[in-house]
């Protein structure tokens, strides 16, 4: 007893202060209490529903927001919970919200998933200090009930606050998304390598994903390439793409792909650096999810101008194939995109939305075979100018 108490005098004190305050950006993964499974004071109230709880751990509440429990009901309909035992359900206009620690300048994604209770339309607004989207819940991707998104943002401060509100106006004020699995990643961009233009060509580095999440996870609308859950790349269209792992998915490379969905309601896309009038290959590995995905599968793949579907034929047993578009580019910068050409579900429940894999994305230039050869005849011409210039003389 005596020997430890001698290590706190005030300054060690201070200085462990110090180091907490200190303490580095949140760590990656679930945030503190994100699967609503810490029991709150006075314990897992069987609350009436729409009466709230007083106090989640770890979480700041407004509005009517209620911890439900799996096989909780509402009249005739089970409330889902996507994870474990307990999730939180945001009424009307009602949030919450944590105080998250960041590096500044850096970016992350959060991940989360949700339901959609009563309403055909509902939303979820998921906000970090003034970064903020509104992600729409209306289509179901899956019969699961459920979903897992992510969404990118940068941090522009050390500490923000951040949010999960339910903007809708129900009648029924206690209808709204329910809300569980909130984890967190800061993101990396890869570098570019000499031989590919393309960013996080192999998809490798994204969101947060739980090992036992089978579900994949939906990257909704995302303009600015600046802030995307998947570095370097933008899903443009007002569909969701779904991002993939290797445990519950055949992906072609790697551990992770992206699934495309809603046919070309879902494009992904990339600004590549190019040089103009230079030739390129764009090709990449078009496969099976593995999800009883209903054929046809087909890709439309875009490069600056050039535009052409490849239909999914492997060989053999083969989960995957290598597509190839050849493109002359126009600009500094050209855009690859995808789309799925076809809106394909799965053959089992014939609801759950599915479609072709891509993987493996690269642009390469061409050897500079044309440009020489345009130069080189010209050298000629000028050697044999002077050659007859020569004789002539
Ligand atoms: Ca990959």
């Amino acid at each position: 007893m005596g020997v430890s108490w001698t290590w706190f005098t005030p300054f060690s004190l201070s200085l462990l202060l110090l180091a907490q305050l200190a303490s580095s950006a949140v760590e990656d993964g679930l945030l503190n209490n994100g699967d609503f499974e810490t029991t709150p004071t006075g314990g897992f109230a069987s609350a009436a529903i729409g009466e709230g709880v007083a106090s989640i751990p770890s979480w700041s509440m407004n509005g009517t927001v209620e911890l439900v429990s799996f096989g909780q009901r509402q009249g005739g309909m089970i409330l889902i919970v996507p994870q474990g035992e307990h999730a939180a359900r945001l009424g009307n206009d009602a949030e919450i919200s944590q105080t998250v620690q960041f590096e500044k300048g850096s970016q992350y994604a959060i991940t989360f998933s949700a339901a959609r209770t009563c309403a055909q339309m509902e939303a979820l607004n998921v906000s970090v200090g003034s970064a903020t989207q509104t992600i729409e819940l209306q289509t179901l991707y899956s019969v699961e009930g459920w979903d897992a998104y992510a969404w990118g943002f940068q941090a522009a401060d050390e500490e923000a606050r951040l949010a999960f509100r339910n903007p809708g106006m129900e009648d029924d004020p206690t209808c709204g998304p329910i809300i569980d699995s909130i984890a967190i990643k800061k993101l990396f961009t890869p570098d570019r390598s000499d031989d590919n233009e393309v960013l996080n060509w192999d998809f490798e580095e994204g969101p947060w994903m739980f090992p036992n999440t089978s579900l994949g996870i939906l990257l909704p609308t995302n303009l600015d390439e600046e802030t995307s859950p998947l570095p370097g790349w933008t899903v443009e269209s007002n569909r969701a793409v779904r991002f993939i792992d290797s445990a519950h998915y055949s992906v072609p490379e790697g551990k992770r792909a992206v699934e495309l969905l809603s046919g070309k309601e879902g494009i992904i896309s990339q600004m590549v650096q190019t040089t103009p009038n230079k030739q390129y290959n764009l090709t990449f590995t078009l496969g099976s999810a593995g999800d009883k995905c209903q054929p046809p599968l087909a890709v439309m793949a875009f490069a600056g101008d050039q535009a052409q579907n490849f239909h999914y034929s492997p060989v053999g047993n083969a989960t995957s194939q290598a597509a190839n578009l050849t493109f002359t580019a126009r600009a500094e910068r050209t855009r690859v995109a995808f789309y799925s050409v076809y809106y394909n579900m799965r053959s089992d429940d014939h609801s759950s939305l599915c479609g072709p894999v891509l993987d493996e994305v690269r642009v390469w230039g061409l050897s500079g075979a044309v440009g020489l050869s345009a130069s080189g005849s010209k050298f000629i011409g000028l050697l044999m100018g002077l050659v007859v210039s020569w004789v002539l003389l």
